[in-house]
C-alpha cells in the first residue's frame, strides 16, 4: 500500500545565501513532493543545541552550530507517497564528496558542514521535527 508521509526539509544558511532556494524548491516539486507549509527564520544557539541534540558531542558540533546560526534558513513541511525516504534520495549523502550526481548535495554541497538542506531520517523524526517548527 502507498504510503503518503508528511517530512521536515530545511534549507541551510549557506544556500539561502547563494539564492538558491527555488532552485531545490524546483526538485521537491518537479519530485511531486508538495510543499504544505513554509517559513524562514534564524536560529538561534539554543534553538540548534536542541534541534541537533543527538550530535552535540561529536567532534563537528561546534562547525555545525557556527554554521546553523550563520544566517536565515527557509524551513518547509514537504508532503508525497514515501516522503521521508524519497527526500533523503534527492538530498542525497551527507558528504557532498560521497553523494550520488544529480542529488541536491552533489550539486550544490560544498563541504559535510555546508552541506545545503536538512531532511528527516525517520517516521518518529520527521513528527519531533515538524511539530519543533509548525504548530499543525
Ligand atoms: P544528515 O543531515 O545527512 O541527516 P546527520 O548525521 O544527521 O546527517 O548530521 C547532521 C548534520 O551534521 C549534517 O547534515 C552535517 O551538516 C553535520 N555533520 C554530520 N557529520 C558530519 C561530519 O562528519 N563532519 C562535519 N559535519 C557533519
Amino acid at each position: 500500500m502507498i504510503q503518503k508521509e508528511r517530512t521536515l526539509s530545511i534549507i541551510k544558511p549557506d544556500a539561502v545565501s547563494k539564492g538558491i532556494i527555488g532552485a531545490i524548491i524546483s526538485r521537491f516539486e518537479s519530485s511531486g513532493l508538495l510543499i504544505v507549509s513554509a517559513k524562514m527564520l534564524q536560529l538561534t544557539t539554543d534553538q540548534v543545541l536542541e534541534f541537533y541534540n543527538e550530535h552535540k558531542n561529536k567532534f563537528f558540533f561546534k562547525d555545525l552550530m557556527e554554521f546553523m546560526i550563520s544566517g536565515p534558513i527557509f524551513v518547509q513541511i514537504l508532503e508525497g507517497n514515501y516522503a521521508i525516504r524519497r527526500n533523503r534520495e534527492i538530498m542525497g549523502n551527507t558528504d557532498p564528496m560521497k553523494a550520488l550526481a544529480g542529488t541536491i548535495r552533489f550539486d550544490y554541497g560544498e563541504s559535510c558542514t555546508k552541506n545545503v538542506i536538512h531532511g528527516s531520517d525517520s517516521e518518529s523524526s520527521a513528527k519531533y521535527e515538524i511539530a519543533y517548527f509548525f504548530d499543525i
